[in-house]
């Protein structure tokens, strides 16, 4: 029977707890990216890469979606810590060879951790698991492609397979994914954006149009008020905080609203300048708002109501380009301050604080990432930013605007290209247009709806461009079960992952090349494009060898593979488009929204921007051709007594799934990930003590409960009632079924658990793992707690 996700990391009894730090990056950032990156590369190497990073002429990092600044404004070493992490890990010169396959069994594989399996290395061939075999074997590409178009052939109906992508595919791998899939009729296209910021496009498109944020990187910096929601930029987006830096030197303010204070929302020492080397900074926020954990909708309507109060209104912007706006004036004006305190945890005085800085601001740029998309009233909450926006004309005009900001660095231009369970008809019908046949029209399923396809037995190939599906979705245990059910996985990557040890009957791996290689598919170089959160759209080049000469682009894979299925199907031209992306971008230039003259205008040094009607024009392509206001009702999350509301998050270590290493430097976490933040005196009230190893235990309105055994205790200052932990190893504890209203995003930033101390070797220290008052020390947790 194969095994369940392993509980325990590696080294995690060499837990060490920390103070939390008060400023992010500076020298200890610069050198943690040459340590990593020279073992992992040498030296050559590592300056090699990494100098052609996010340069004009060279490739995108394969990190963030935060945009770089013009090319005439760009720094030699225009990258951050982690985007150094996450081409050091793409670029590493280990590797997994066939022998490496034939020493480990699946079983041997599903029991590592994610850390482990992508410290291996690079995959390097084409690897098979036939039925009932323990292990993988090498297999062609012409017979993997054989295997894939047998199964697909075998369905009782396309709807029976499921093409999962995640955000690092290119535009024109995206393009001829979507393009192959419709063709091969249907719109079963799941998405990391599923988890992610779909609340965020499902919000956006109803109320200003277009699901995509309004401010161009200009506008951070000539912001008058930057609001930052829900969003840990000094460690998930770096180089935002240069951004913000600039912001403040020309006299911004900044507000978090976050649960935790984190390093990079207070201070910033720039590793490109001598004042943030030698350790002075500079202070970012101005006030920190330490919401209760899904408090935001609350706060957001709370502020709107002192707007409105204040008449602190742009009423020529409201009359003009909005509807709606008398309902929620309204509605918010009734609003219960009782309420909101109860849901916020903050008190009116510092709300309406942070409400006179939104008043005092004519040019306020709003931010938001994960902390408010994961929620069950994510969208609401999101459709309250867009109010608060509204109220104050914060649209289309300089400095300000809606700033969501992207995980992935291509996941907005993979929904740009019909990466969509839920393509527009417009698209399809441009679809229909150039390609001349029939596309699926009925909508396909997410991520959430996938898994339940698969657990069901109504779908049974599952296909994956990149990601690690089964450790980024919800509910691990039910969405492992649910994969080995399917005929047929495939996984199409670069680095092994624990996806690839969770299988059905049959699966492959296909491994691809990165961004950072060179590309000669054809014969002759090729360049891919990407679009970043800002809608930037720019070419990106790798310089290095491939991993391994087995290696193929994902265009290569997309196309070889259509061809084995599709045959001459529908006429499409896959030999061409493979021969030559750019006959990919003159498609993408017909069919795409606002890429008109594509290959031409990505040449341009810097690439191009797509257009966005608001941001652009103040014109709104809504059902109403106007900016909609819309008023919901706060709700709060009820958490029966002795429980906690805990978020999942990343460390500073860790690119979703992937795992760089061990420590959450900010944090003030080493050599361990098992570990759950707790309010000191949550910890004291639930009678527990810091260092203390407990399960957490999730329960969910069905009765039903969720175990992740095994971490340990952290007291870590936060609003009482809330709790933090690191994903993935929480996945277990998100029901599958516990979703954004709307948009269907796991909710895995509100997960009811309790605390329940391990009864074997769960003993305290008393001290351990406690961030003390007034000693700097750290504590080392003893080995022996976690026997
Ligand atoms: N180095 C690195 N970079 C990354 C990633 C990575 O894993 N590592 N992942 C990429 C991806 S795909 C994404 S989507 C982004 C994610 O970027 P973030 O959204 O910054 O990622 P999270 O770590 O999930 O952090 C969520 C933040 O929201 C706060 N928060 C949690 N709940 C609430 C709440 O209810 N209200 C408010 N106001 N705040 C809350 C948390 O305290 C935390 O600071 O980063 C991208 N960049
Ligand atoms: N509990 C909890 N769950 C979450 C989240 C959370 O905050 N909390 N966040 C959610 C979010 S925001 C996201 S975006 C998802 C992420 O979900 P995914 O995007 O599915 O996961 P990743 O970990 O980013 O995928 C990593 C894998 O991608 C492959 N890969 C890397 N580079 C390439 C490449 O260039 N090409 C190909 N083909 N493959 C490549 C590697 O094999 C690597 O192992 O997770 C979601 N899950
Ligand atoms: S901010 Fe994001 S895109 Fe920029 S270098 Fe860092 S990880 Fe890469
Ligand atoms: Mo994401």
């Amino acid at each position: 029977m194969a095994r369940r996700a392993p509980d325990r990391d590696i080294d995690e009894a060499e837990l060490e707890v920390d103070h939390p730090k008060d400023a992010a990056a500076g020298l200890t950032a610069v050198g943690v990216t040459m340590k990593r990156a020279v073992e992992q590369m040498g030296v050559r190497r590592t300056a090699r890469t990494l100098l052609r990073l996010n340069q004009a002429d060279g490739f995108d990092c394969q990190g963030c979606a935060w945009p770089d600044p013009d090319p005439g404004h760009r720094h030699t070493a225009e990258f951050c810590e982690n985007g150094a992490k996450a081409v050091t890990e793409e670029a590493t010169l280990r590797r997994i060879d066939r022998d490496f396959f034939a020493r480990h069994s699946l079983e041997d594989l599903a029991g590592k951790t994610d850390y482990w399996l992508g410290q291996q290395g690079r995959l390097t061939e084409p690897m098979v698991r036939r039925r009932g075999a323990t292990h993988y074997q090498p297999i062609s590409w012409d017979d993997a492609f054989a295997m894939v178009a047998e199964h697909l052939g075998g369905l009782g109906s396309p709807d029976e397979a499921v093409f999962y992508t995640s955000g690092r595919t290119s535009n024109e791998a995206a393009f001829a994914y979507q393009l192959f899939v419709r063709a091969f009729g249907t719109n079963n296209m799941p998405d990391c954006s599923n988890m992610c910021h779909e609340s965020t496009s499902v919000a956006l498109a109803e109320v200003i149009g277009i699901g995509k944020g309004s401010v161009h990187l200009e506008d951070v910096h000539r912001a008058e008020l930057i609001v930052i929601v829900g969003q840990n930029p000094g460690t998930n987006h770096p180089r935002m905080l240069s951004a913000l830096e600039i912001a403040k030197k020309n006299g911004a303010k900044i507000i978090a609203v976050n649960p935790l204070r984190e390093a990079g929302l207070v201070k910033f020492r720039n590793p490109q300048t001598a004042r943030g080397l030698s350790g002075v900074g500079t202070e970012l926020a101005d006030l920190h708002l330490p919401v209760r954990v899904n408090g935001d909708l609350a706060l957001f309507q709370a502020i709107g109501s002192l707007l409105v109060q204040w008449d602190a209104l742009d009423h020529d912007f409201i009359d003009a380009h909005t509807t709606g706006f008398e309902e929620w004036a309204a509605h918010v004006r009734d609003v219960d301050w009782a309420a909101v305190e109860r849901a916020t945890g903050l008190d009116r005085a510092l709300i309406e604080e942070a409400a006179g800085m939104f008043r005092d601001s004519s040019a306020t740029v709003l931010c938001w990432a994960m902390g408010i998309t994961q929620h069950r009233n994510a969208v609401a909450t999101i459709k309250e930013f867009a109010n608060v926006t509204f109220a104050q004309g914060n649209i289309g005009k300089p400095g300000a605007g809606l700033c969501p900001v992207r995980g992935h660095s291509n996941v907005q231009g993979d929904r740009t290209m019909g990466i969509w369970e839920r393509p527009p008809a417009h698209f399809l019908d441009a679809l229909q247009a150039e390609f001349g046949f029939d596309p699926p029209r009925e909508h396909g399923y997410d991520t959430v709806e996938a898994i339940r396809a698969l657990r069901d037995g109504k779908a049974k190939t599952f296909f994956a461009l990149g990601g690690n599906f089964v450790s980024a979705a919800p509910d691990t245990h039910l969405t492992e079960d649910a994969m080995r059910n399917a005929a047929l996985t495939v996984q199409v990557s670069t680095k092994l992952n624990r996806s690839h040890a969770v299988t059905g009957d049959e699966a492959l791996i296909l491994p691809t090349l990165g961004r950072s290689e060179r590309d000669r598919t054809g014969g002759h170089d090729q360049r891919v494009t990407v679009e970043d959160s800002m809608s930037a759209v720019h070419a990106s080049r790798g310089p290095l060898k491939p991993a391994s000469p087995h290696l193929r682009s994902e265009v290569d894979i997309v196309c070889s593979l259509a061809q084995a299925v599709l045959g001459d199907r529908h006429g499409i031209p896959w030999t061409e488009f493979r021969a030559d992306y750019a006959a990919i971008r003159r498609r993408i230039a017909n069919v795409v929204p606002g890429c008109a003259a594509y290959d031409e205008k990505v040449d341009q040094p810097g690439g191009f921007v797509l257009p966005h009607p608001p941001r652009d024009s103040r014109t709104f392509p809504t059902t109403e051709q106007k900016a909609i206001f819309t008023a919901s009702p706060i709700d709060v999350l009820h958490v029966p007594e002795g429980r906690l509301l805990m978020q999942t998050l990343r460390s500073h270590d860790q690119f979703n799934t992937t795992i760089y290493g061990l420590d959450d430097r900010y944090r003030g976490i080493s050599n361990g990930r098992r570990v759950v933040f707790v309010h000191p005196d949550d910890i004291t009230a639930l009678g527990l003590a810091g260092g203390q190893v407990v399960d957490l235990v999730s329960e969910w309105t069905d009765g039903s409960e969720r175990r992740a055994p095994a971490f340990r205790v952290v007291a870590y200052e936060q609003p009482r009632g809330c709790a933090a932990a690191y994903y993935p190893e929480t996945n277990p504890l998100v029901p599958l079924d516990s979703t954004a209203v709307g948009s269907n995003c796991p909710t895995s930033k509100s997960i009811i658990v309790r605390l329940e101390p391990e009864l074997a070797g769960g003993g305290s220290s008393g001290h351990g793992g406690e961030h003390g008052q007034d000693e700097g020390h750290k504590s080392r947790v003893a080995p022996e707690q976690l026997s």
